[in-house]
């Protein structure tokens, strides 16, 4: 049966039909007590969901149908190891990586902490070379430049969190993160650098990523070219992978290999080795309180009631507004600058993950899974496209995320940011009605425009500051959110097949555009003529 007929399901229909016209300020006006009952606290963050769309009665309807989806027992089966990603027969153990050193979590009878630990301890000591200069490359220099290529999961994770905690970061060495196959991003990343002072992390689970092997390889011959000793390989570049073969293959001392296992997905592998870059640059102390924070929101959302837990709330409130408003986009807007990579991290996260229309039982969902995730940082988005969230026709649920202090404090710079995020979903929520507008003077023609309808819910994240452990604290609970949303939603939140066709396409299309080759043939008749035009413009 769809999760759609349910009667957890068809009670939430019926009450979204009692609901749907309720304005935030009526749900403000009979509760005084709102914006402290409807928060919570977790990992040293703060929660405030009271200006959502929702009352005492939607939010047990809602917990319902995470019971009714046996959301408790499917979390507990991810953090014990079973294998819940069934299309790859894996276990979804991105929560090991970060247990504590005596956990004891295990696959397939096995404890993998030890060998998370061999590898946390590897990368540290690593780390920790190469920021007291005693990692020398070839020519006996020290390193002072680090370039991360991988892509997706391998890229995303280190260069949102490289960052967000820049704050923390030696600045004595210079980081670069180089992920498309467009020579580009190569070229002008690398092209202030030094090769004798460079090391290139090559970050592929797979090792076999087209996109990364070709900039490796380019790399490789940009270090080459300087260098002019094949034994240079093994000064300036160091692996992260899970394929010992295709790294020794590469060049690369399979000892300066730093591994990870099948059950960390890329777009969960930021705590795995795909976080060297970012040890590097922060440090072990720091990296280890970013685990920390991680760990603590895992304890949260594992422990916790359902109706006391964070990344369950915010996961059942993006529901209810994606299936029963119709909310096609959620928006995270962080006022934060560091925290300019974080929505570009969660859109992957969350629409790679639950960006599916068949559940885990093989038929087509007959209902909406995965929402649009989009924003960028702060005030900017204010004089952009805040316009469409307050007065468009569209149905925006946003999260703020804000810290109290600010790391850099100037003058009143971060009241000011913070009197905007506060402002903002203070806007959003209660409006401005045609009288209130009409009492401050404005013309009767012009006060249409300026109504603002309000009763657009948000979520405001706050914490004290922006720390490696409030960061860490932030992607667990990003990470569990999508984990409660696939649950509802019965789909495999941990594969990703919809990636697939377009690389091998790409592999049919590629030597077709070689200087040399015959005319394509073998294409569509669109894929043809752009083929074909490219050849007659580029030769
Ligand atoms: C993430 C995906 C994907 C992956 C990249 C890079 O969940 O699996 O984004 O991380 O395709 O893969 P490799 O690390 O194998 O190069």
């Amino acid at each position: 049966m769809s999760m759609k007929q349910h009667p957890t399901w068809l009670a939430l229909e019926q009450h979204h039909l009692e609901i749907q016209n309720t304005h935030l300020r009526e749900l403000f006006a009979s509760s005084p007590t709102r914006g402290t009952d409807f928060s919570l606290e977790a990992a040293g963050l703060y929660l405030d969901y009271s200006k959502n769309r929702v009352s005492e009665k939607t939010l047990e309807l809602l917990f319902a149908l995470a019971r009714a989806s046996n959301l408790e027992p499917k979390r507990e089966a991810m953090f014990m190891g079973e294998k819940i990603n069934t299309t790859e027969n894996r276990a979804v153990l991105h929560t090991a990586l970060r247990a504590a050193r005596d956990a004891d979590v295990r696959v397939d009878g096995v404890n993998v902490i030890p060998e998370v630990y061999k590898v946390l301890d590897k990368m540290a000591a690593f780390a920790e070379q190469i920021r007291a200069g005693t990692w020398l490359g070839h020519t006996g220099k020290p390193i002072k430049n680090i370039v991360n290529i991988g892509i997706g999961g391998s890229d995303l994770g280190p260069v949102m969190a490289y960052k967000a905690l820049g704050f923390y970061s030696s600045r004595g060495l210079t980081f670069r993160f180089v992920s498309n196959v467009d020579s580009t991003d190569f070229v002008e990343n690398t092209r202030d650098l030094e090769p004798e002072e460079t090391l290139f992390i090559v970050c592929s689970k797979t090792f076999t990523t087209q996109e990364t092997m070709t900039n490796a390889n380019t790399a490789r011959a940009w270090a080459l070219a300087a260098l002019k000793d094949e034994a240079a390989i093994s000064r300036h570049f160091v692996a992260v992978s899970t394929n010992a073969a295709a790294v020794a293959k590469f060049g690369i001392d399979t000892a300066n290999m730093f591994g990870f296992w099948d059950w960390v997905g890329g777009r969960y592998s930021m705590t795995s080795a795909v976080g060297l870059s970012l040890m590097i640059a922060i440090g072990q102390n720091h990296y280890t309180q970013m685990l920390e924070g991680f760990r603590s929101m895992d304890t949260h959302f594992r422990t916790a009631p359902l109706e006391q837990n964070m990344p369950v709330i915010l996961g059942l409130l993006g529901v209810w507004y994606n299936n029963f408003f119709g909310a096609a986009s959620h928006a995270v807007l962080p006022y934060d600058h560091y925290l300019t990579y974080f929505s570009a991290y969660l859109q992957q996260l969350d629409m790679e993950s639950n960006g599916k229309s068949t559940t885990l039982s093989g038929s087509r969902t007959d209902y909406q899974t995965g929402q649009i995730i989009w924003g960028q940082p702060g005030t900017n988005g204010q004089h952009a496209f805040y316009q469409l969230i307050h007065q468009g026709t569209k149905l925006i649920p946003c999260d703020f995320i804000a810290f109290s202090k600010s790391l850099n404090p100037r003058s009143n710079h971060h009241e000011l940011l913070l009197a905007n995020v506060f402002a903002q979903s203070q806007a959003l929520a209660f409006g401005k009605t045609p009288e209130e507008v009409a009492t401050d003077g404005v013309k009767p023609e012009l006060i249409p425009h300026k109504v603002f309808e309000g009763n657009k819910p948000s979520n405001t994240i706050l914490s004290s500051s922006l720390t490696p452990f409030s960061l860490g604290a932030l992607v667990a609970l990003y990470e569990h959110k999508v984990f409660v949303q696939g649950v509802i939603w019965e789909v495999n939140s941990f594969d990703q097949w919809g990636v697939e066709l377009g690389k091998v396409l790409a592999q049919t299309i590629a030597p077709q555009l070689l200087e040399g080759q015959a005319a394509p043939t073998q294409q569509d008749s669109s894929t043809s003529t752009l083929i074909a035009k490219c050849q007659s413009q580029k030769f």
